[in-house]
């Protein structure tokens, strides 16, 4: 899964990107040619215990991609131009968006930091952009035959984002969704609001005026300092420790922030323990086992007889999987079965 990190320039997209990967990308704006790329690793405490329960050779957490999206100058904001077309193709390949709200006072800009005026503008980017496709597209169909199903969508659609509403808000059934899915649409991708305060500004929390506007468009928002978060990712694991406890701050914003962006992609991890390894694989929720055996490999999926599932708490409690069956505790499943997060599987195949 590839999350896109978005926003006008200046706001602190690359010190957002450092932090999280531990990566050292120029900041400073960045080229709009230039996006910057890094992956990491899900921090997850259940990977770690089961760990010290099988001695494995090695441990394999869920990983998230992180890009970073040179993003358009605010100044522009609002200009009938639209986003930049490398833009838009970068955030068209990411399956969620974190849009980065300026909210300390920068010497590179001449406008004050503003997140609701930054959080309207550039989701008005997104609905523009969104509607120059639909446009396009209506004109199309109407040289079609046999088009009204989805001429009544598009339509539907456009009056949606004519009333200045993002697509995301829109409900869809199932098959509707399959079809918008494949225009890969902005203003419909998940996204998470992320507001970079300055060093003083964290006690201070969300400012109320920016809060309520997420809201209403419930939306989920973060607040984090982007440079005292991206020195202290940069720091040693030991440094960082006595760095953040000196802060009284109990865990780096970097964790809160990548377990808030796995929920946002609606995305679980199902586990698997022995003595080779023990690793989380992501899942979208909703998945049955017999998906899930598929994303460990297709001939597990081909060949699936059944799922032995354990929760990670009883097995942790009880010791071993033989113990947890000895407790009743071990569920044999079938492909239907739909996984959950947190269950330790077994899967029993013929390949
Ligand atoms: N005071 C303060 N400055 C920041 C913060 N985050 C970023 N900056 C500064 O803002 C400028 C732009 O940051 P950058 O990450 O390059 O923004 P981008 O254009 O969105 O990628 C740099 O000079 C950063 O050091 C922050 O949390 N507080
Ligand atoms: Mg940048």
């Amino acid at each position: 899964m590839k999350v896109g990190i978005v926003g006008f320039a200046g706001s602190g997209k690359t010190t957002v990107f450092n932090t999280l990967t531990g990566l050292q990308a120029e900041v400073g704006y960045g080229s709009k040619d230039k996006a910057n790329l890094g992956i990491i690793k899900v921090p997850d405490g259940r990977i770690d215990r089961l760990g010290e329960l099988y001695e494995p050779k090695k441990l394999v957490f869920a990983e998230i991609s992180f890009i970073d999206i040179a993003g358009p100058e605010g100044e522009r904001a609002g200009s009938e131009q639209g986003l930049d077309a490398r833009i838009v193709q970068h955030m068209r390949e990411a399956d969620a968006l974190v849009h980065v709200l300026r909210a300390f006072e920068s010497p590179l800009l001449s406008s004050p930091a503003d997140p609701v005026r930054d959080l309207a503008g550039f989701e008005e980017e997104l609905i523009l952009t969104d509607l120059v496709q639909i446009e396009k597209r209506i004109e199309r169909l109407k040289k079609e035959r046999d088009s009204q199903r989805e001429r009544d969508l598009m339509d539907r659609c456009h009056a949606h984002l004519t009333s200045e509403l993002p697509l995301r808000t829109l409900e869809f059934t199932v098959e509707e969704r399959t079809t918008v899915a494949g225009f890969r649409f902005l203003s419909l991708k998940p996204l998470l609001l992320l507001l970079n305060v300055d060093e003083d500004g964290i006690a201070r929390g969300v400012p109320a005026a920016t809060s309520e506007l997420a809201a209403a468009r419930s939306l989920d928002i973060l607040a984090m300092c982007g440079r005292a978060e991206m020195d202290i990712s940069q720091l040693t694991p030991d440094e960082q420790a006595e760095f953040l406890s000196d802060l009284g701050i109990s865990e780096p914003a970097r964790d809160r922030f990548v377990q808030a962006a796995y929920r946002l992609l609606n995305l679980i991890s199902f586990l698997t323990a022995g003595p080779d390894e023990c690793r989380a694989w992501p899942i979208p929720a909703g998945t049955t086992a017999h998906r899930a055996a598929g994303t460990i490999h297709t001939d597990i999926e081909k060949r699936f007889i059944k799922a032995n599932v354990v929760r990670f708490e009883d097995l942790v409690e009880l010791g071993s999987i033989p113990k947890a069956k000895e407790a009743g505790k071990l569920r044999i499943e079938g492909k239907e079965y739909v996984v959950q997060d947190g269950d330790v599987i077994e899967f029993q195949h013929n390949a």
